[in-house]
């Protein structure tokens, strides 16, 4: 947090959004009419679920170990597991209460199912508690996450994930696709302001767990879509000339001046598949929602 709020542009890893509260309010936004990415990814994960565990291996087939990054609440993989079957379920995310109560919910759910929950930060070398010799590796990152990544993080993310699955082994993503600029807009200025309350949540968590006295009222949520990158960018504005301390850290805030929180990337199929290539998988299926606003992609290890 120090390290980004002394860049020139200051910048704070979104992957902070999420303690319990954000988590909450992220779950909130996937309920909102304008934000369309939740909505389209279960529809036609629930359209194609049969085509889809298909491609990952098929239902059944022994021992299928199905790794999930970024898995939140773990609503979509419900689906997921219901279709494919497999035999380990490894949900990895940095968002404890958020992963501990899904893993007690699919537990129940899902008694024959060995489940294994890693609490930890997928940007990091992460130790995976994979059984040996068991069938295939099936990584799951649904939700359009990766799209938080720039495209280099993006790229090795994919590098390492392949290399996990090893040789023919599967991945599934959901990535959200290019579109009318307005639409994306909407989504992320949502009328209730709780993607507004999302992002200010990161400030509130400083001052929680970091001692920082940063007031809320004194920062704007702002969102827009960078055209040239293909990105939304989310920032947190300074309202009025101000100094904030964390700890015995001062930043000063000139009226204008943001924070930059997050960026979620759109990517066109084609677009999205150059990157996977250039990260060793191929591109071998990919299933749109009947909006064609998202996508999710199988890809398979070189
Ligand atoms: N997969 C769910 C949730 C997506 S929200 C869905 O599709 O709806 C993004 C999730 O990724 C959150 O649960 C967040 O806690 C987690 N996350 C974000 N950055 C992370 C990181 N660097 N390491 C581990 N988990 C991360
Ligand atoms: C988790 N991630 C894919 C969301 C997104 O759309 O980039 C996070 C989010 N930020 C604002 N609204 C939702």
């Amino acid at each position: 947090m120090i390290a980004g709020l002394s860049l020139p542009q200051k910048a704070l890893p979104p992957k902070y959004f999420y303690d319990s509260k954000g988590s909450r309010l992220f779950e909130a936004i996937c309920r909102l009419k304008e934000y369309y990415p939740t909505r389209s990814e279960l529809a036609l994960t629930r359209g194609r679920i049969g085509e889809i565990a298909r491609f990952a291996g098929r239902r059944g087939s022994p021992g299928i170990t199905l790794i999930e990054y970024g898995s939140g609440d773990s609503m979509k993989s419900r689906l997921l597991i219901e279709a494919l079957r497999p035999s380990a379920y490894i949900p990895v995310d940095i968002s404890e209460d958020a992963l501990r109560n899904a893993a007690a919910g699919l537990r129940r759910r899902f008694p024959w199912l060995d489940i294994r929950a890693v609490y930890g930060d997928f940007s990091r070398p992460l130790k995976i508690p994979m059984a040996q010799g068991r069938g295939r590796r099936v990584v799951y990152f649904p939700g359009s996450t990766i799209g938080n990544l720039t495209p280099e993080d993006a790229h090795a993310f994919l590098r390492m994930t392949c290399a996990q699955v090893g040789p023919r082994g599967a991945m599934l993503v959901g990535v959200d696709l290019k579109k009318d600029a307005n639409v994306l807009h909407a989504a992320y200025n949502d009328a209730k302001g709780v993607t507004a309350a999302f992002n200010l949540n990161l400030l509130a968590r400083i001052n929680r767990e970091l001692g920082g006295d940063f007031k809320l009222r004194r920062f704007r949520h702002y969102a827009f879509y960078n055209a040239a990158p293909g990105r939304i960018e989310m920032h947190l504005v300074s309202l009025v000339p101000q100094t904030v301390n964390i700890g015995s850290h001062r930043f000063a805030f000139a009226p204008g001046e943001s924070i930059h929180t997050e960026n979620s990337y759109k990517y066109s199929v084609e677009g999205f598949r150059a990157l996977a290539r250039s990260a060793g998988f191929e591109g071998e299926k990919v299933w749109l929602d009947p909006k064609g606003l998202f996508a999710l992609h199988g890809l398979v290890a070189a």
